[in-house]
């Protein structure tokens, strides 16, 4: 790493500096007053460790796997959208290193390279594909069986979008991709699915956030906001769209944004792989819980049945520390990756990681870990919390 890059917000610095206004205010985006987006992060530091002594930590060992894959740290690449505002090749820079640095990297719907080039960009990599569902299912259906003939290993299935998220700066903004950029996607994809289906109503997905559409009903999803991309999300989705989802793909599945543990019981009763708590780094519920708040509840509810991941708020290693002694598998990152690809593409993600796996080994060491499977709940100082 660059010597004046020392910390993960240094690269946060960097990017608020050089990125158009308009996209540094898209990606820092929290929900109407940003409480959950600001508390995702403040949580961390109420957290204390018991940190023990002379265990012999000459050797560290930060490898672990997820979903039975091996990867070098437990620190993945969430999904978040439209990486090429931040560099010209986007999601194939930072497919390239998370293969790179043996990581796992969950690619967004709202990508702006293809699912294809990215897995090409990346072939021995580790990529997730992260799917809404939309009110034309064929749009998802499609999407999963590209990723399966791609290799993608797992569908992240995002719950916490039936609408998005009131994020104040882009409505001011009226941000929208640039004309250069796609939601590469779907290109293509409405012709053909008419063509199939006939059934794509592309005029009710173009229309204004916050304007009614129907008696009592309001389209927030922002189709036009976020680039008059593509066709709406379907808010009726149901804990019965798991079984749809299963229908479709032997892929392993993980829900993503999950908060409570009713939610995270119904989502083991239900049949999923792997749950990431999440609130959606803020973005769409404000006043929900920070994420490291959410985690307890629901690691003690799912019992080992399933694997917890965790993403929000991660800036330290000692937060991926305290994320793991508190019973998440994982966690992933998603503002810092695209201050990474801001600074540097490909070789700025890898930084990123690296500088967040090496503060995670040495906090590890600090502690009295020596690899993964000796971070536990001991070293959590509850009477702090
Ligand atoms: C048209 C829907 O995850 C974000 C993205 C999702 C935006 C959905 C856009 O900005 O949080």
């Amino acid at each position: 790493p660059t010597m004046s890059m020392v910390c993960l917000s240094d690269f946060e610095l960097f990017a608020k500096e050089h990125l158009p206004k308009t996209t540094w205010d898209y990606y820092a985006a929290g929900a109407d007053e940003c409480c959950t987006r600001d508390d995702n992060l403040v949580a961390y530091k109420r957290i204390r460790l018991r940190p023990r002594m002379l265990r012999d930590v000459s050797v560290t060992d930060t490898r672990t796997t997820i979903q039975g894959m091996e990867i070098n740290f437990p620190i993945g690449i969430a999904p978040t959208a439209f990486h090429c505002l931040a560099w010209h090749d986007g999601e194939m820079s930072t497919a390239r290193a998370a293969e790179a640095m043996n990581t796992c990297y969950i690619a967004s719907t709202y990508s702006t390279c293809s699912v294809e080039e990215i897995s090409t960009a990346a072939p021995n990599g580790l990529q997730w594909f992260q799917l809404y569902v939309y009110r034309n299912r064929k749009l998802s259906e499609q999407l999963v069986q590209r990723v399966e003939a791609q290799g993608y290993k797992a569908v992240v299935l995002t719950v916490d979008v039936p609408y998005t998220g009131k994020r104040r700066n882009d409505i001011r903004n009226n941000f929208k991709l640039p004309p250069h950029l796609k939601v590469k996607n779907f290109d293509g994809i409405f012709e053909q699915v008419e063509t199939f289906q006939g059934q794509v109503n592309e005029k009710q997905c173009m229309t204004s956030p916050f304007k009614q559409t129907r008696a009592g009903e309001y389209d927030f999803n922002g189709a036009e906001v976020y680039g008059g991309a593509v066709n709406s999300l379907d808010p009726s989705i149901s804990w019965k769209d798991i079984y749809w989802l299963q229908s479709l793909t032997r892929l392993p599945i993980i829900i993503k944004g999950i908060l409570t543990k009713e939610d995270a019981e119904l989502a083991v009763e239900h049949g999923v792989q792997g749950i990431i708590v999440s609130n959606h780094g803020g973005r769409q519920l404000d006043g929900g819980p920070a994420s490291i708040d959410a985690l307890s509840e629901i690691v003690e509810t799912v019992q080992g049945r399933v694997e917890v991941y965790l993403d929000g708020g991660i800036r330290t290693g000692s937060d991926v520390l305290k994320a793991l002694a508190l019973g998440a598998k994982c966690v992933f990152i998603g503002r810092p990756v695209v201050w990474g690809l801001a600074y540097k593409g490909e070789e700025g993600v890898r930084e990123i990681l690296q500088i967040l796996n090496d503060e995670f080994r040495l906090s590890m060491a600090l502690a009295g870990c020596r690899n993964v499977s000796e971070i536990n709940r001991n070293l959590i100082q509850f009477s702090k919390l």
